[in-house]
């Protein structure tokens, strides 16, 4: 990290939710659990990790997502995969 960058976004999803049974990652992530697997709670924070689970119920694969504002960025991201588990990692441009 130069002394000409700043950091926008950081988290290390070191808290926990308010209430155990709901999705509230909080810190400015959105999900979809809501419209896409019935409000069924996908993304758990959980030792100081998020932890993404697909629904039984849910239609498509869970997204999660923060919208910073920015317009010339460096992503830095960590992964913990469990075995034979799937990611995908998109950067849209949303309001196009
Ligand atoms: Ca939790
Ligand atoms: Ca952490």
């Amino acid at each position: 990290m130069g002394p000409d960058k700043t950091i926008l976004l950081f988290d290390d999803f070191e808290r926990d939710e308010p209430a155990p049974d709901k999705e509230m990652v909080g810190n400015g992530w959105e999900t979809d659990s809501k419209g896409r697997a019935g409000g069924k709670k996908q993304v758990d924070l959980d030792n100081g990790a998020l932890h993404v689970t697909l629904a039984a119920a849910a239609d498509r694969v869970v997204s999660v997502w923060h919208d910073p504002a920015y317009s010339n960025v460096l992503v830095e991201l960590r992964f913990q995969l469990a075995e034979g588990s799937d990611l995908a990692v998109h950067f849209a441009d949303m309001r196009r």
